[in-house]
């Protein structure tokens, strides 16, 4: 190919998000730079299934002093340290139109995926994941029926890089009384294409995606992994839904089976990258509830946001440009999307013969 034809695997270039309207740039470049790679051992080492002091751990006392049940499958309940409470009083401020804001009410639940203090979601068998997604429905059904709800949002934090408190694993869920602002650029643009197309905007993305396969990771009857085109982090992954609905409320009993296999897919494939357990913010995007639409234009998805870079320990650093200008990459989508591909569906661990 010759030098001054424009090539996306060669030349510095940006990539629209078209679920933000937002844009990366892209160095491919750059990671033709040498680079004499770490190479880490793999982290073996088992977590004891049941810790004294864990907040979250069966039969163990929380931070406020709630004492939790002898559970044995997931449980949810609300965050004692809420960072949005049901009870705010309503309230606006604006001086001047310079300084502005207004009361936010809200609920955030906590959500412990397993009684198991040692297992994350991709040592989980599958039958108990499907528990966690039958457990994040009737969270969302019932969050859902509180009227000043307007957005809920489902997450998890994992890793003590992500900022998680406990490897326990868990996730939040913190329901607000606002669309939050990735929600509101989201609905945007999915909009504006419903509304010029006639069909939603990730169905159409996914049919390109699933044409062009390079930057698939792994896909089931009802859900694909991929790299999307705009990956901002290394290894950045949405699941998307083949067929198009709003929220997770109106999956079939054979759609939350399929979310439960390739949320373990992804996640073990993540694990086994750098024989670690894979840091990540994940969480799913999906419709507004109680605002009067039905926002047919919304497909849901997930996002997962992993800040490792090159091994267990070397992450990548949104600080400069990225900053102050946009976000950079250098390694490209399509590189990182082969890399996990080209991962086993067998966890390292169980590879290694660690006892579960
Ligand atoms: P993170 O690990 O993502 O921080 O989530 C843990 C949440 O659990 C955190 O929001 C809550 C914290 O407030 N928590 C309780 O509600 N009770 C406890 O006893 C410990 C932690
Ligand atoms: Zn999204």
């Amino acid at each position: 190919m010759s030098e001054n034809t424009f090539d996306l695997t060669a030349h510095p270039h940006t990539r629209l998000n078209i679920l933000t309207g937002e844009w990366v740039l892209v160095s491919p470049h750059r990671s033709k730079r040498p680079w004499q790679g770490k190479v880490e051992a793999p982290a073996l080492a088992q977590r004891p299934a049941y810790v004294e002091d864990c907040y979250l751990c069966p039969g163990n006392t929380r931070a406020d002093g709630t004492k939790n049940t002898q559970y044995d499958g997931p449980i949810a309940f609300t965050n004692d340290f809420s960072a949005l409470l049901a009870d705010t009083p309503k309230g606006e401020v604006d001086e001047d139109e310079l300084l502005i804001a207004r009361s936010q009410k809200g609920i955030c639940r906590v959500i412990c995926f397993s009684p198991r203090h040692d297992l994350t979601l991709p040592e989980m068998e599958l039958p108990d994941i499907r528990k966690v997604v039958d457990l994040w429905h009737t969270e969302l059904e019932s969050l859902a029926a509180v009227p000043f709800i307007k957005y809920i949002q489902i997450f998890e934090n994992k890793g003590e890089i992500m900022g998680c408190s406990n490897p326990h694993p868990h996730g939040q869920i913190w329901a607000s009384e606002d669309v939050p602002m990735e929600l509101e650029k989201e609905t945007r643009q999915q909009r504006k294409y419903f509304q010029q197309h006639g069909r939603s905007l990730l169905t159409a993305y996914l049919e390109k995606e699933l044409k062009q396969e390079d930057r698939i990771i792994a896909e089931n009857e009802h859900f694909v992994a991929l790299v999307p085109f705009w990956a901002v982090w290394p290894y950045e992954a949405m699941i998307i839904s083949r067929r198009h609905v709003q929220s997770l409320l109106q999956f079939t009993p054979a759609e939350r089976d399929g979310l439960a296999a390739i949320l373990k897919d992804l996640t073990t494939r993540y694990d086994n990258l750098f024989e670690t357990s894979f840091p990540y913010s994940a969480g799913m995007h999906q419709m507004p509830f109680n605002d009067g639409d039905s926002h047919l234009e919304w497909h849901w998805h997930m996002h997962f946001y992993p800040p490792l870079l090159r091994s267990a320990t070397v992450k990548k650093f949104m600080v400069g440009y990225e900053m102050l200008a946009h976000p950079q990459r250098d390694i490209t989508p399509e590189f990182a999307a082969a890399r996990l591909r080209e991962q086993p569906v067998v966890h390292y661990k169980k590879q290694a013969g660690v006892p579960a």
